[in-house]
Formats: C-alpha cells, structure tokens, sequence
C-alpha cells in the first residue's frame, strides 16, 4: 500500500470523485492540506476572505454541479463562521462536506445531517467515499468531518476508483398501490420538494405530471425542481397558508395529493388521501397518518411509479385547465397588489437572462423571486432558506460548477454586504459572474416587518450608503450603476457580453409578502 499523509489523500479521494476544487482559509491546523497542492497541479484551492463566503460558495457549488461542494476550515473560530451556511445546507438538504478540525459533538450535529471524527489516515478513502454516499444519494445536505489532524500524518493508504452510487429502490407493493390510487383519482395533485431537485428526478417528474395530468405545486426550497413553462405547473413558493375563494376551489377539489420530499401539508393540510415519498426512510416509517408513505431514491421510485401508471393507461380525464389558470390569475392579482415593483423586476430579468441561466438569491428579491422568476430548466435558481449572504458566493461557486453557463446573482444591498468581500476572490480567479444589487439603502425587509408590528421604524437604514460601482471598480470588477429597474434588461445585455465580473447597483425598495 503506499505511503501518504492524510491530506494527500483527501485530494487523490476527491480527485477520484471528480472534484478539483475545494473551497476554504488556511490556518494551523489545516497547512498539511494545503501544502499537497503544490503536488497536485489540477487542484484547484479557492482561498476565500471568509468561512462564511467558503461554506456558500461550496453550496452553490454542490447545488449547481450535483456534486459535492467541499468546504475547509479550521476548528474553532473558522468552524463557527461557516456554521450558517452549514445550517443553510441542511434547510436545503445541499451536500457541503466540511472539513475541520476537532469540535463539540454537539456543535456539529446543529447543522450536519451527519458527522463523524476520522481516527487514521488509513480510513480517508473509505469515510469520503461514504460522506459522497450519504450525501448526494442517501439524504441529501451538508456533512461534517473533523480530520484535520490527520493532513501531516503519514500512513499506508489505498486510493481508490470511484464508484456510481445506487439509491435505494422503493417497496413495489406500495408503489403499485399509489398508481393505483392516482390513475383513479379524480382530482389528483403533486407537492415537491427541494431533495426532487438534488436527486436529479425533473425528468421523472415531468413524465409522470403528464401521465397523470396532475398540476405541480413546489415549495419555495423545491423551486428549480422542474421547469415552470409548462401548463400544469401551478407556482412555487407558498409555504404559508393559501387562502381565497380560487385556492379553496382547487384545494377543497384534490382528492389524492402525492408529496414528493414534501410535507403532507401545503400550509394547510390537503383534502383527500396523501401519499408521501422521500429519500428518507426513516421519515416515512414514521409517517403514520398518510395513506401510504414510501421511502426509497426518489428517482428511482418516480421511474417505478411512471412504469405503473403506464401499464394502467394513465389517466384519462384532465385536470380542469380554467381552475389551474384561474388560480394562477388570482395569484399574480394578489401579489401585484403588494409587490408590483419585484414582480415587474423579476420579469425585466427573465426576459434579459438566457434559458439556462443559473440565478442565486438573497433577501427580499429572491423571495418574490421564488415565485416570479420562471425557471425555463431545472435546477436554475437557488435561494437561501433566510439567512443573508448566500447570494454571490454561492454564484461564485455555480460558476465554478458551470462554466458554461451565465451566472447572475440577486441580492438586497444588506446581504450583498454580508460576504462582498468574496468579490476579490471573484476577480482573482476570473469567475465571471454578474451581480445585481437591489439597492433601497438599508434593510427594507426590517423597516416594513418593524412598521406592521410596531407602527413605526428604527434602525434599518444605511445612512452613508457606498457606491457600490466604484467598489466594484475598486476591487478590479466592472461597476454599473443605473437610475431604475426598467433599465435592468439593457445593463445585463451589456454585462452579461464582457467576460469580468460586474456588479450593476439597481435602486429597487420591495415590501415582504
Ligand atoms: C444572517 C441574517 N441576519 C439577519 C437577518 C434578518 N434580516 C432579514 S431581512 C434583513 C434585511 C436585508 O436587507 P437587504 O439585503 O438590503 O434586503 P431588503 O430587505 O432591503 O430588500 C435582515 C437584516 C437574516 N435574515 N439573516
Ligand atoms: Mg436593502
């Protein structure tokens, strides 16, 4: 077997994985790590200003590639710093595999789906190998390894071949009875979740939303599940209790809902019989109150479920298209009324963006973005599940993932501020992203929460606002700056032709929904 330290095999492990590029700062206990690279030329270390900026970038990375994003700090305070975008992950269900140092248990369980402390060397290969495993195929989100110590530790260590990871198939009785129970609805239904999209099932999806003429409803992490230029697409996005006389009629008229990674409940719970599906078996074995609830990989027990509602004929009746078009109509009625502005922004950059255009988003722009930007591929637009920041690292990340791709990042003033330090580290490896700030000079969400809550406002805005061209200019990207929303479309057709970074600084101030 031959000799190496733990840090050489954690890049020949990830190497054979297919992954050269990883994502961190440096510290003591971490050197070992990086010191390998000088042997391994293809490898790729993106030395962030920020753990925090590391841990995103990472999670865009794994969003975007359907691979692991890999994210090294050191113990102690670097772990803490990428504890949010950890906990991002896993609301995610994004696979982040962390690598660190020793820490509480404790600590690491808060956002890891999984962790583990590497004992030897020897073990590398095998424990990677299983994070990849666990992460990608078994339960999608983030995981932390504490290995560290083991970077400078020579030892007789075996690298070997990856292998494709199978996920599990789902119990076929069950399946049969759910093609059963959905070709006879009359009403039937499909609730998605994000893990559909990790999972990579868009495809099964969409064969089976035709089959059974069933319209499609994601949740606001599910968005990117499927395209959404489809006419049995319903929306994305509304977690919270829907409530009027358009989404009563279609709700009260469901009679089977299928739940894919999804809860059995669409802010309220749904009329009729609700079978369930997910990755997590656990989860679904202690689902007692829907009437079936099947654990398996989800691609692969969609491809089942297609194959039954074939050999069954499919459905013949079509789900009534004038209640799918009424309640889309009431939908955009009621959200013009509260957010005219993002809406009219979320179409200006559609219209600019090419189809497969990846998009990352924060704040308030990538909420109502959740719902008004209509994805035209899967998997194209990510939003954090709330925290602030994960806009334009994780859109340094996809890049990195997709070169081939434009990458745009939305995001308020507040949050691009969060990590916009990362920005150097867009220019220094050339990551040609475009960033668009939806500038209202401080925390609009805040100003408009304080008001309905307390009648009045403090402490949310930016009173000496920086030009965020000139900072742009300043760390060697391209800065734009332009007087209004309508003038989105022209910015981006120019940016999106150059090949530097570019930030376009967009005065737009949007309530929250
Ligand atoms: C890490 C983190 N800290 C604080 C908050 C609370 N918070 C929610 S929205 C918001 C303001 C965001 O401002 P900006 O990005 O400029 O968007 P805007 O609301 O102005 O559209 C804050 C501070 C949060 N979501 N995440
Ligand atoms: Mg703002």
């Amino acid at each position: 077997m031959p000799k190496m330290t733990g840090g050489e095999a954690v890049i020949q492990t990830l190497e054979a994985e297919g992954i050269n590029t990883f994502f961190g700062v440096p510290g003591g206990e971490n050197l070992g790590l990086f010191d390998v690279i000088h042997e391994h030329p293809k490898v790729c270390p993106i030395v962030t200003r920020h753990e925090q900026g590391a841990a995103f970038m990472a999670d865009g990375y794994a969003r975007a590639s359907r691979k692991a994003g890999i994210a090294v700090t050191i113990s102690g305070n670097g772990f803490m710093n990428a504890m949010t975008p950890l906990a991002q992950a896993k609301a995610s269900s994004s696979p982040v595999l962390h690598l660190t140092g020793l820490n509480p248990q404790a600590l690491v369980d808060q956002v890891s789906a999984f962790s583990y402390y590497v004992k030897q060397a020897q073990e590398i290969p095998y424990v990677i190998r299983d994070a990849m495993l666990r992460m990608i195929t078994v339960r999608p989100g983030p995981m932390a390894l504490a290995i560290s110590h083991l970077f400078g530790q020579v030892d007789d260590i075996e690298i070997r071949e990856s292998e494709e990871y199978q996920g599990k198939d789902g119990d076929a009785k069950k399946i049969a009875e759910a093609a059963k129970l959905l070709v006879q609805a009359k009403r039937p239904f499909i609730y998605l979740g994000e893990r559909v999209v990790r999972l990579q099932a868009s495809e099964e999806l969409i064969r089976l939303t035709e089959l059974l003429q069933a319209p499609y409803f994601t949740t606001r992490q599910g968005k990117g599940a499927v395209r959404e230029n489809h006419p049995l697409y319903l929306g994305a996005g509304w977690d919270a209790p829907i409530a009027d006389e358009v989404s009563d009629k279609l709700m009260n008229s469901i009679d089977v809902a299928l739940c894919i990674e999804a809860p059995a409940a669409l802010g309220r719970a749904f009329s009729g019989e609700v079978i369930r599906s997910s990755v997590d078996e656990a989860e679904m074995a202690q689902d007692k109150s829907s009437k079936l609830a099947i654990g398996g990989h989800t691609k692969k027990v969609l491809s089942r479920l297609c194959e039954e509602v074939e050999s069954l004929g499919g459905r013949k009746s079509e789900f009534p298209r004038e209640l799918i078009a009424a309640f889309k109509k009431e939908a955009l009625a009621r959200d013009m009324q509260i957010a005219p502005l993002a809406i009219e922004t979320l179409k200006l950059l559609r219209s600019a963006l090419p189809p497969d255009t990846i998009v990352t988003s924060d704040s308030l722009i990538g909420l109502w973005g959740c719902r008004w930007y209509e994805i035209l591929e899967p998997n194209t637009f990510h939003f954090p599940n709330g925290t602030l920041g994960f806009g334009m690292p994780a859109a340094i990340g996809a890049k990195l993932a997709c070169p081939d791709k434009p990458v745009v990042a939305i995001a308020g003033d507040g949050a691009f501020m969060y990590t916009a330090s990362d920005l150097a580290t867009a220019v220094q490896h050339k990551v040609n992203i475009k960033v668009v700030i939806c500038n209202s000079h401080g925390f609009e969400a805040i100003r408009h929460h304080q008001i309905r809550r307390f009648g009045r406002a403090i402490a949310y805005e930016h009173t000496s606002p920086p030009d965020f061209a000139v900072f742009a200019e300043a760390f060697g990207a391209e800065g734009v700056k332009i007087d209004s929303h309508e003038q989105l479309p022209q910015a981006l057709e120019k940016v999106l032709k150059t090949d530097r970074v570019s930030v376009i600084d967009m005065p737009l101030a949007i309530p929250p929904m």
